[in-house]
């Protein structure tokens, strides 16, 4: 068994749960935040079989889509404050992270 870690927006992971529960697969969506934007995003976890991990990750890549923003420095938490460099940055929003885990025990009670 693996478990499938993944940390999406917060509006792809709402769709990607919706698919992945359609198609069968158990998950679990948790709100987190990113260290870096410090926005909301999600954490969806799926305990699967090992041959059903390529399929999760077929759903994730078909709802996650990356694409890229142009951040103003000065809002971002951390690196904003005092920051010399007036032009924004480019970072990558949407798309998915994903880890995937062996899962060494699985219990249900
Ligand atoms: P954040 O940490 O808020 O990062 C959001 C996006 O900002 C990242 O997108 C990346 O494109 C950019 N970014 C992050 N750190 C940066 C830096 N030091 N300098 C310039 N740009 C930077 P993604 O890579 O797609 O990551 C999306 C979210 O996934 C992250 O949100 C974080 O919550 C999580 N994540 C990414 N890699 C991770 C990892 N190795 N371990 C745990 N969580 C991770």
């Amino acid at each position: 068994m693996k478990l499938v870690v993944i940390i999406a927006s917060d509006s792809d992971a709402e769709r990607l749960l919706k698919r992945l529960v359609e198609q069968g697969y158990p998950a679990t969506k948790i709100g987190s935040t990113g260290g870096f934007l410090r926005r909301g995003n999600a954490t969806i976890l799926s305990g699967v079989e090992a041959d059903e991990v390529d399929a999760v990750l077929a759903a994730v890549r078909a709802e996650c889509r990356a694409r890229t923003e142009h951040v103003p420095v000065h809002a971002l938490p951390f690196f904003g404050e005092g920051a010399t460099i007036a032009e924004p940055i480019e970072v990558r929003v949407g798309g998915a992270i994903v880890f995937v885990l062996p899962v060494e025990r699985f219990e249900k009670t």
